[in-house]
């Protein structure tokens, strides 16, 4: 419950600074007090994208570990002190922010520079996370102990798989924080490698994204079938589906990197491939999903092409907000495999069709999912029960966010297309003719930002009332079983230490050569840019 509220106070915070982004950028509101649009940008972005997601998941990998191996006073300690740290290092980074010395946005991208505390902060998070990572493979291990022979539990596989991607993808952000942006911040170096710290950045930046969606799918594979009354469809399907995130999500960092100069087009073409591979899970995800709906639909007598979906439980929320999310996935997955497609790349990159793409998938398709989550995660937690109201609440949420974000996201994709860029305040460019064009799809970013926010405080009430409001009772924590027709799990799919070889082995193939290229024939490093910019 303590990741959780932070969580949700998160949500509100990062929802409001996106609100007030929106109408900035449309040029409805000029900022008061010389705050400044980046200032804003980089709160949004650092406390949804990096904090709420990293609290939410740790929190809720720590429920599933609890429920599934079990949790000693030991264990539930070292998860404390984790979670301590990761705060600590929070408020740390929030206040450089709200300071206005790190106007840096979420990627701190190098060589715009922020004040020290903002990466010491940073670092803390990541620091903090570890405990956490470290505290889940000891459950597993100690479980593993006491059930000689057995397969682990499926979700504990898979919290264990999402940590080991997230232990291995922070080296790389750890590394250059520590190497490179401290020291460079403190001033202890004059200037700064960038190419190395945008490499090290998205070595860590793609995983990233997968660490967010990884929890996501724990939902889909092993608790939505039990929602809907079903069972799921295939465990090894499931566990090959992890597997192939933990080998596939690290060594592809380039795909956003494929316009900087200074990496090897082959090594970028041997990357590119790298993503289609990881493309392959999600397909896999996308048929077990179907696969789990149509035979439920079926056990209980719809029959036809498509009857079974009438066989879906809609008007439960717990499904209701994930199968929104699911289904989003499709258009959002989609802008993925274009925005990795090289020549496609050159048109969308650093355009806000970026930003469209990234508020349908972790934006919605994630989030709606943590969503469908909390609806049972948070009343089994505090011993209260969902209530019908809640759950009507709930699906007006859903069709809010799903309704705002259309229009947000859709009309940033289309603008993209038209050539407005990302990452930048309103301008009208000196009045430019193309500039013109972009204002109406800013003017429609603002309308769906504007639904988006009432989505927020929709959330936020709900949450909040299910902590302290609704009926006490006990609410279950829905885990689902394997069908009985599904083959029995192959021994082979938890050999741990040939995945991380393999994983291992694709990192240094895929980075090995450019990274020392890069550090070979570097250009110059730069001084920091750190004036405010407005
Ligand atoms: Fe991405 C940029 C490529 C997935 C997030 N991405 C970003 C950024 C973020 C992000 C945050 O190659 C911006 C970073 C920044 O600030 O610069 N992305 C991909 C690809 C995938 C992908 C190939 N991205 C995600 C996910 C994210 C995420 C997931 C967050 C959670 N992305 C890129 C690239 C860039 C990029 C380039 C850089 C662009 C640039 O130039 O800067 C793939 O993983 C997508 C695979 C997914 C599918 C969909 C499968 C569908 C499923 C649903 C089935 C539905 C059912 C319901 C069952 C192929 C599983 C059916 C029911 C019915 C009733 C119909
Ligand atoms: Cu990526």
């Amino acid at each position: 419950m303590a990741h959780m509220y932070v969580a949700f106070i998160s949500l509100f915070i990062g929802g409001l600074m996106g609100l007030l982004q929106t109408l900035v950028r449309s040029g409805t509101l000029v900022l008061p007090f010389g705050i400044s649009y980046y200032q804003l940008l980089t709160v949004h972005g650092v406390i949804l994208a990096l904090v709420l997601t990293t609290f939410f998941i740790i929190g809720f990998q720590f429920a599933l570990m609890s429920k599934t191996v079990g949790m000693s006073d030991k264990q539930r300690d070292s998860a404390w002190f984790g979670f301590w740290i990761m705060l600590f290092g929070t408020v740390t980074t929030a206040i450089t922010i709200l300071l206005g010395k790190a106007n840096v946005l979420y990627t701190f991208y190098a060589p715009l520079k922020a004040y020290p505390t903002f990466y010491i902060g940073l670092a803390l998070v990541v620091v903090g996370s570890w405990i956490g990572c470290f505290t889940n493979f000891r459950q597993l291990y100690v479980w593993k102990k006491k059930h000689p022979g057995e397969k682990s539990p499926l979700l504990a596989f898979m919290v264990v798989i999402n940590m080991l991607l997230w232990f291995i993808a922070t080296l790389g952000v750890a590394a250059t924080v520590i190497i490179q942006l401290i020291p460079w911040s403190l001033g202890m170096v004059d200037t700064v490698n960038v190419l190395v710290s945008r490499t090290l950045f998205w070595y860590f930046g793609h995983p990233l994204v997968y660490f967010w969606l990884l929890p996501a799918y724990m939902a889909w594979y092993a608790i939505i079938p039990k929602i809907i009354g079903g069972k799921i469809f295939s465990d090894s399907l499931a566990r090959l589906a992890f597997v192939l995130f933990l080998m596939f999500s690290i060594p592809v960092g380039f795909h956003h990197q494929l316009t900087e100069p200074g990496i090897d087009p082959v090594w970028k073409f041997i990357q590119v491939v790298l993503t289609f591979m990881v493309i392959i899970p999600s397909l896999l995800t996308a048929f077990s999903m179907f696969a789990t709906f149509e035979v439920t639909g079926r056990s209980k007598g719809y029959t036809g092409l498509f009857g079974w979906l009438k066989g879906l439980p809609w008007k439960d929320v717990r499904f209701f907000a994930p199968m929104v999310g699911m289904i989003t996935f499709i258009p959002a997955g989609t802008g993925g495999i274009i925005n990795a497609s090289n020549q496609m790349n050159q048109v969308v990159h650093n355009t806000i069709w970026v930003t469209g793409h990234f508020h349908l998938t972790v934006g919605t398709t994630v989030i709606l999912t943590f969503f469908g989550i909390s609806y049972w995660l948070i009343p089994s937690l505090t011993g209260r029960k969902l209530t019908k109201k809640i759950n009507t609440l709930g699906m007006i949420q859903t069709i809010v966010w799903a309704f705002g974000m259309s229009i947000m996201s859709g009309s940033m994709h289309i603008a993209g297309l038209l050539g407005a860029p990302r990452r930048s305040s309103y301008s009208t460019y000196g009045g430019s003719e193309q500039a013109t064009e972009w204002i109406g799809y800013q003017i429609a970013q603002a309308i769906g930002g504007s639904i988006l926010f009432i989505g927020i405080i929709l959330m936020v009430y709900i949450f909040f009332y299910m902590v302290f409001a609704a009926p006490k009772g006990q609410e279950e924590f829905p885990i689902a079983e394997v069908s009985e027709d599904a083959e029995p799990t192959p021994k082979f799919l938890e050999n741990w230490k040939l995945w991380i070889g393999i994983t291992v082995a694709l990192i240094l193939f895929a980075y090995t050569i450019p990274f020392l290229d890069i550090i070979h024939h570097s250009p110059p490093g730069s001084p920091g840019f750190d004036k405010i910019i407005r």
